[in-house]
């Protein structure tokens, strides 16, 4: 039954900041997921008769690719697959079952916040027996395979029936179909106080969870609206779909727009949340309040007591380089550790595996914990209902008395997507030049190309982002997207703190108007880019 395929390279089956993100039409050329895949095997070692997790977010394409993914796994030896019904599950339900069930690894295919459709974006990301993505050293290995590969093996089998749940053979290989939301919420139940958050709900409390149309909609109403007991209705664009509904599943301001228009104004619900194309990334708002995720990793990690997962304290903190340093003044108070490492959640997967971090997060709207080896959007929603049942407070007045407590980081992030990659690369090329010149001008006392020295492994990741730093703590980070799939993405991150309590009404874009002029100066973007302005400010 096993068929041995000749075939060829692709270029540039590269991996990004998470996995591989190509447009549908690469993604759908003949051989193309199947290199890959069989690059992705090629790399590992000992798997026979061993368990692989596979599922995705649902979007266009996933059903075919689910299909391969099975027989190809079958034909290089693995023992079992455990796949979500209907080929669904979600990043952080995937990296949950990696680690309960000890597979040996999973293969998650989604592009994440990346648009879907048959114009869309179509993405393959493998994850290690952590159940986190595939270290540096791996996606290395991968890519490198991707370049010599020339045959792969596939058996010969009619389609899988993925709908019902149950034990069916793909040749000598066990398929077994399982329920993708019940491991997922039996671990929330075990982290986050149900009983106090129902309480909660029965005095009053509303709130909208918005799926944006993707993986979370299963997921968020059997937690929200079956377990806890919030109102049928409560969650939003709750069934997943090949185009997402035409939704861009992002959940930040631009794109999670109709659930902001009802939660922001007065007479809206308490609480609103969203999450992303493949349920790893959380957007948080209250009545009049949105919360940066940067802030968001501070609150969390400062009220994380009131939870039981995490009532015995936090081991440490990590964020990301570009997130704001929002959360270190909390480790300082803690007197735990911070952490700061490249963008992309693969490098946070040491710290946990060591016991040196319990919370991490990024500014890119996402967080999680040592509960899983991804960011997990549902997980900081309940974490938030978890902390507003216990506080019995808004969400506006906990984000205003934190920034009293701890000083407020005012933050945010300018994209200027789809520029020309040339150009980009360019800009970037001379901002990298002229980090000398620039340390003693316009009060920036340091200036560098951030480099991460893993503190586990040892391991070195180099060119991870240009940060210039101001005398004051503010700072300007600039770097390209490594999950965009046309053109070159700049993400320009731009931060400034401001102790004084008198000073923290003030608009995010009013606060930082000086160093937004800067961030645009220095990098002559507009020179490079043409552009004048960002295309999404967050
Ligand atoms: C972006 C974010 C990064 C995040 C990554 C994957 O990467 O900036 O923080 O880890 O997306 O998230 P980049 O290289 O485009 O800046 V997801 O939800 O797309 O898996
Ligand atoms: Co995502």
């Amino acid at each position: 039954m096993i068929r041995t395929i000749a075939t060829t390279p692709f270029d540039g089956q590269k991996p990004g900041t998470s996995g591989l993100r190509k447009k549908v039409t690469v993604f759908s050329q003949p051989h193309y997921a199947e290199n890959f895949i069989q690059s992705v095997f090629d790399a590992l070692e000992g798997f026979a008769g061993q368990t692989l997790v596979i599922g995705g977010d649902g979007r266009f394409y996933n059903p075919q690719v689910i299909q391969t993914a099975i027989r190809m796994a079958a034909a290089n030896g693995f023992g079992r697959v455990m796949v979500g019904r209907g080929g669904l599950l979600s990043t952080p339900a995937a990296s949950h079952l990696i680690r309960k069930y000890r597979a040996f690894g999973g293969i998650i295919l989604s592009a994440s916040h990346n648009p879907g459709g048959p114009d869309g974006d179509f993405g393959i990301k493998y994850n290690a027996a952590n159940g986190g993505p595939a270290p540096e050293k791996l996606t290395d290995t991968i890519f490198a395979r991707t370049r010599s590969i020339t045959q792969y093996s596939i058996i010969d089998t009619p389609d899988i029936d993925l709908s019902r749940t149950g034990e069916t053979k793909a040749g000598n290989m066990t398929v077994e179909v399982i329920d993708p939301v019940a491991d997922y919420a039996a671990l929330m139940q075990s982290l986050f106080d149900f009983d106090a958050i129902r309480d909660l709900i029965r005095s009053g409390f509303t709130m909208k969870f918005d799926a944006m149309g993707a993986i979370t909609g299963p997921y968020a109403r059997r937690i929200l609206e079956e377990m806890l007991g919030l109102p049928e209705g409560t969650v939003m664009n709750g069934t997943p779909l090949p185009d997402f509904g035409g939704h861009h599943p992002d959940p930040n301001l631009v794109h999670a727009r109709e659930l902001v228009d009802i939660v922001m104004p007065p007479g809206g619900p308490d609480f609103g949340a969203a999450s992303d194309g493949d349920g790893d990334r959380n957007l948080i708002i209250g009545r009049g309040m949105y919360v940066t995720p940067s802030d968001s990793l501070a609150i969390l990690a400062a009220n994380a007591t009131l939870c039981p997962g995490y009532a015995s304290g936090l081991a440490g903190i990590a964020r990301s380089m570009p997130t704001s340093t929002a959360a270190d003044r909390v480790a300082e108070k803690l007197g735990i550790a911070c952490f700061e490492t490249p963008t992309g959640w693969k490098f946070f997967g040491n710290l946990l595996d060591a016991g040196k971090a319990t919370i991490c997060g990024e500014e890119s709207f996402g967080t999680g914990s040592s509960h899983v080896r991804e960011k997990d959007g549902l997980w900081a929603v309940l974490m938030w209902l978890n902390i507003l049942a216990r506080r019995r407070q808004g969400v506006a007045g906990i984000v205003t008395a934190h920034w009293r407590e701890y000083g407020r980081n005012y933050y945010s992030r300018h994209d200027y997507e789809e520029v020309d990659a040339a150009a980009a690369g360019q800009l970037m090329d001379a901002l990298r030049g002229s980090l000398s010149a620039l340390t003693g001008q316009h009060g920036i006392t340091a200036a560098d190309d951030f480099a991460y020295d893993d503190p586990v492994d040892g391991s070195r990741s180099t060119g991870q982002g240009i940060r210039l730093m101001f005398e004051d703590g503010a700072r300007i980070v600039y770097r390209l997207s490594g999950t965009g799939t046309s053109g070159a993405t700049l993400r320009v991150y731009i931060e400034r703190y401001e102790p004084d309590a008198s000073r923290h009404a003030t608009g995010t874009q009013e606060a930082l108007a000086s160093l937004i002029a800067l961030s645009r100066s220095l990098a002559q973007i507009e020179r490079y880019t043409g552009r004048a302005a960002p295309t999404v400010i967050t």
